[in-house]
């Protein structure tokens, strides 16, 4: 879809050059508009300059949406069940007695074969494959139609069967995504849901973002409306993606967080197969006439399928390789969905790339978690992807950090479960219990060594280090005393202070009588308290 050219109702000179200029302009146009059709997750890497040159940046990354009805191998059931051998004829819903279609295998003009359903009708002239009519009522007309790609795709658009004359009033969409091996519907179709498959008829906006991918029954699509008003018989996927974008699709980021967030959103639009399950023709809104069986039968002119191929987010190409679409992986990814990791890269395990963060998503070579966590979560606010839970001590949006208190292991691998070395700082003489990127811890005055458990000189080890009160270098012990594990000096009677530097007293005899009494005041006592015991 292209904006309007903002330069359409422009007046423009005749004159060659300015012509010339007009042409430039339109050119520059175009290349603008080319790279604002390049849309969200077509690119896979860019070359981004960076301090250190110019480095690739990985994204997330998807092909286009392609019809692929171009690649669709068909396959119909029964094998008699298309006309045409032998030739018949057929009579239309609306005029029962207008009976001159003619349906002949063996002529090119009046056949109808299968792949009339996926051809593209470059003539403009209509052509569809048609089925046998409805000639052994009243056992059921049934018709299977196969659709098969040998590719995982996800849709991207409306599936849309188109029915000539009159749709089936009765028919089921079934997928597989396991190459056909096993089946399950997609959605049930009918003109009374309740009736043909006891389900309550519903459409897709009466679905909450919550059921969005429940399998429900529709009428819209099964009803008369005569056979030329509406030939379409719809899987709604537009509206779908409706539910969360917005009704014009403007908010596609909503839709992408989702298919990473909500189980089953994604596999929801996933399928390697189709079938289309006919179980009943159109009735041209009346009951079945016995009369006229020639005009009840199927045709289809055309089955249209737009989707991508899958290839986990890793590839924006997917090509046609002998026979089969292969996506064109990157970020050291193989196999035909890219689901695989490439040879030699096996030490990484293989993870789809994520939508996630928005808008170029992550081709999630590196969430990975190192094997550190095996849950990744998206935080809607941050719009990033991070790893739950790290363990062995590490942690980080990929658990590619050493917790605090823990250092890097230089010897050891990211994914190495001895990654991070515990920092042992010592309690007592470190700051705190974080150490730097080789082990040291941060010390406080006077300590040292990389766990701090050292002491510099000058100071003393005591649950940490103070510093020296006394040593034998420059803090000596005065007047005789003596330096007691850098920790006191032991003074003789007469001296105090922290270095035996001060005397007792001030004027040298009285206190050294003074002191002299005091220590004799005892003995001089003595006599006395002898005197006063004997007394009694
Ligand atoms: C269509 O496919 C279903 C499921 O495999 C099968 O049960 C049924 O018999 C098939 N119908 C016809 C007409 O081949
Ligand atoms: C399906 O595709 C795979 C991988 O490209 C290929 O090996 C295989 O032969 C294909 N099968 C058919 C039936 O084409
Ligand atoms: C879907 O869920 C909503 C509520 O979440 C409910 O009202 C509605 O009936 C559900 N629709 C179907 C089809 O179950
Ligand atoms: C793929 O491998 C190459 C070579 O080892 C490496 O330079 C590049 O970063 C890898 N790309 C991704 C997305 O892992
Ligand atoms: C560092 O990692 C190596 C390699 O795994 C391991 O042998 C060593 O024990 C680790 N060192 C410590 C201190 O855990
Ligand atoms: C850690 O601290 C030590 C001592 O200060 C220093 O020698 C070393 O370079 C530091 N290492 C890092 C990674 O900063
Ligand atoms: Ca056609």
């Amino acid at each position: 879809m292209w904006p309007p050219s903002p330069f359409a109702a422009r007046p423009h000179s005749s004159s060659d050059h300015s012509r010339a200029m007009l042409r430039q302009a339109v050119l520059l146009l175009l290349h603008c508009f080319a790279s604002l059709t390049l849309g969200q997750y077509d690119l896979c890497k860019s070359l981004v300059s960076t301090d250190d040159g110019a480095v690739w940046e990985q994204y997330a990354c998807q092909p286009k949406a392609q019809s692929m009805k171009d690649y669709m191998r068909v396959k119909v059931d029964p094998p008699g069940i298309t006309c045409g051998n032998p030739p018949e004829r057929f009579c239309t819903l609306e005029n029962p007695y207008l009976c001159s279609d003619e349906c002949d295998a063996s002529n090119p003009d009046l056949a109808h074969p299968p792949q009339l359903m996926q051809d593209r009708e470059h003539t403009g002239r209509i052509t569809y494959w048609q089925t046998v009519t409805w000639a052994r009522y009243p056992e059921p007309l049934l018709a299977n139609i196969s659709l098969a790609w040998n590719k995982s795709l996800e849709l991207t658009d409306d599936i849309a069967i188109t029915f000539e004359y009159g749709r089936p009033t009765l028919m089921v969409l079934d997928k597989s995504m396991d190459h056909g091996r096993t089946w399950q519907p997609y959605q049930f179709y009918a003109d009374d849901c309740l009736e043909s498959f006891n389900m309550a008829p519903k459409r897709v906006p009466d679905l909450s973002p919550a059921n969005i991918t429940l399998v429900i029954c529709t009428e819209q699509f099964s009803r008369w409306v005569g056979s030329k008003n509406d030939k379409n018989v719809k899987f709604e996927v537009r509206e779908r993606f409706a539910v969360f974008a917005g009704p014009r699709l403007l908010n596609m980021d909503s839709l992408y967080t989702r298919m990473e967030s909500m189980k089953g959103l994604r596999e929801f639009f996933t399928f390697t197969n189709l079938r289309l399950r006919l179980l009943r023709p159109a009735l041209g809104g009346t009951y079945m006439q016995r009369d006229n069986l020639l005009k009840y039968f199927y045709a289809i002119s055309n089955i249209e399928v737009p989707a991508r191929c899958k290839c986990n987010l890793h590839s924006s190409l997917c090509l046609l390789q002998e026979g089969n679409l292969q996506c064109q992986c990157e970020h050291n990814t193989t196999g035909q969905d890219c689901q695989r990791c490439k040879k030699g890269f096996k030490a990484k395990s293989w993870k789809a790339g994520s939508y996630l963060p928005t808008p170029n998503g992550s081709p999630n070579t590196y969430c990975e978690c190192y094997g550190h966590s095996n849950r990744c979560s998206y935080i809607d606010y941050l719009n990033i992807v991070t790893c739950v839970s790290c363990k062995h001590n590490t942690r980080g949006q990929n658990c590619q950090h050493c917790r605090l208190g823990y250092f890097r292991n230089n010897s050891a691998e990211l994914d190495d479960e001895g990654v991070c070395i515990e920092c042992n700082c010592n309690q007592m003489g470190s700051v705190h219990d974080r150490c730097n990127g080789t082990g040291f811890c941060q010390c406080k005055d006077g300590t040292t060594g990389p766990k701090c458990d050292d002491c510099f000189p000058g100071y003393y080890w005591k649950q940490g280090c103070y510093s020296n009160v006394c040593d034998e270098e420059l803090l000596l012990c005065q007047n005789g005393g003596t330096c007691s594990q850098n920790q006191k000096c032991i003074c003789p009677p007469e001296f105090k202070g922290v270095l035996c530097q001060q005397s007792r007293c001030e004027g040298g005899k009285a206190c050294n009588t003074a002191s002299t009494l005091h220590l004799l005041a005892p003995l001089v006592l003595l006599p006395h308290l002898l005197a006063t015991l004997t007394a009694h």
